[in-house]
């Protein structure tokens, strides 16, 4: 496919040597890094990444159709960019009791979700039986349906709540039927931003294991970065090469699973204790998701979350670098954009393929491990077996 792509066009000299690099195949560095958020040529910023993505992806465009569940907002922290977790007895404090959570999954897998995301707070008192109870009875109602389910954090929490490894705790939940992890809690992985904003929460040497650890069982797993409240574009540089590296080592260390995705998550201030930051704009959201693809090229899918960068701009993204837009999600607590006062945050596969085919890509449902998912005249799914196994490969 490379052949037939044009060389994308820069204005800004400072670009042409990083651009021969791409080009070449030679990773980017930290200096290229700064180069590609100082410039004012942003567009030329996309244009590589376009460039990038269209040699991965070519016309394509992931979504899937997925169902996100929020178990509880009760969360033993108190993050400061966090506007979702309350106490217990607080107002708007909740837990679904494990029928509930079950019985969402189950109703979203009629309704063609081939894919459950499952977070929440961290419980002060729930028994690590409880996250078994939710996977098992959601094996069992519904075997096709896939469960990414728990960020490192909430794997850290189980393991001492149960006084388990994390070793132990992520082999019993993929027993029990867990499919992948989600890439939630990386945040920012720097010290100074840790200590400033998301002290409580684990640092990135818990992260990295947690997902290395998961690797190295065959769980497959995403990660993110949240990006525009005190950190600078040095951090978020510095934060997408310790996963690419990471990256790096599954893939050199032949490991059965590694990163699926990375979705650079666009800071929402409002409601959060830190309202009165400004959050990131639109072209600060393309410029990070465009430079997430140029220097982490080893992980092949780029998210642009729609909900949390918004319909609109996450359309225009798909042409910033990202191939993927997640789902139709339906209903998501952790952030609501815009001042939005429900949860129920929805988008039908037909507005997903429009937006997408509007922007001149062409729609492809996948599944988590991103197989193409065709449809049989019922619209259940049938798998494409023999779809994409060039899962993570090295190089582009
Ligand atoms: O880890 C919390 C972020 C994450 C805010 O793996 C906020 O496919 C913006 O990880 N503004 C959870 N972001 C969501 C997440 C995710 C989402 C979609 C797909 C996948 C995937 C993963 O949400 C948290 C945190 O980084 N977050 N508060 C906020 N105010």
């Amino acid at each position: 496919m490379t052949e037939t792509l044009d060389i994308p066009r820069v204005s800004d000299p400072t670009l042409i040597t990083l651009r021969d690099k791409l080009i070449a195949g030679t990773p980017l560095d930290a200096d290229d890094g700064k180069r590609l958020f100082a410039t004012p040529d942003l567009h030329g910023v996309g244009r590589l990444a376009h460039w990038l993505r269209s040699k991965l992806h070519g016309e394509v465009a992931y979504y899937n159709r997925n169902r996100h569940i929020n178990y509880t907002n009760v969360c033993a922290l108190s993050c400061k960019f966090c506007s979702f977790y309350r106490k217990r007895g607080e107002a708007g404090a909740y837990e679904m009791p494990v029928e509930q959570v079950i019985a969402t999954a189950e109703k979203a897998a009629n309704d063609g979700a081939t894919e459950v995301h499952i977070v929440g707070g961290l419980h002060p008192w729930m028994k690590f039986d409880y996250y078994l109870d939710i996977l098992s009875g959601i094996r069992a109602r519904c075997p096709q349906l896939h469960i990414k389910a728990f960020t490192a954090i909430e794997i850290v929490h189980f393991s001492r709540v149960a006084r388990l490894s994390i070793r132990q705790v992520l082999t019993q939940l993929r027993d029990a039927g867990l499919g992948s992890l989600p890439g939630g809690g990386a945040e920012i992985f720097d010290e100074r931003v840790h200590d400033e904003v998301f002290k409580g929460k684990v640092r990135e040497d818990k992260w990295f294991e947690v997902h290395r650890t998961a690797h190295e069982l065959g769980i497959f797993s995403n990660a993110t970065m949240l990006y525009g409240h005190v950190e600078g574009t040095d951090e978020r540089v510095q934060h997408l090469l310790k996963l690419r590296d990471a990256q790096q080592r599954a893939i050199d260390d032949q490991l059965p699973a590694r990163f699926n995705c990375l979705i650079p998550l666009s800071f929402i201030p409002e409601g959060s204790e830190l309202g009165h930051l400004p959050g990131p704009t639109g072209l600060g959201d393309l410029r990070t998701l465009a430079v997430a693809r140029l220097l982490v090229p080893n992980i092949l899918h780029i998210k642009a979350f729609w909900i949390m960068q918004g319909l609109h701009l996450a359309q225009i993204a798909l042409s910033y670098g990202c191939d993927d837009l997640d789902g139709t999600v339906v209903w998501y607590d952790i952030t609501k954009r815009e001042g939005k006062g429900t949860n129920h945050q929805e988008l039908h596969v037909r507005q997903i393929e429009r937006t997408i085919r509007d922007a001149g890509f062409i729609p492809t449902e996948r599944d988590t491990l991103y197989r193409t998912i065709e449809r049989d005249e019922s619209d259940r799914p049938i798998m494409q077996a023999a779809a994409r196994m060039k899962l993570g490969s090295a190089t582009p």
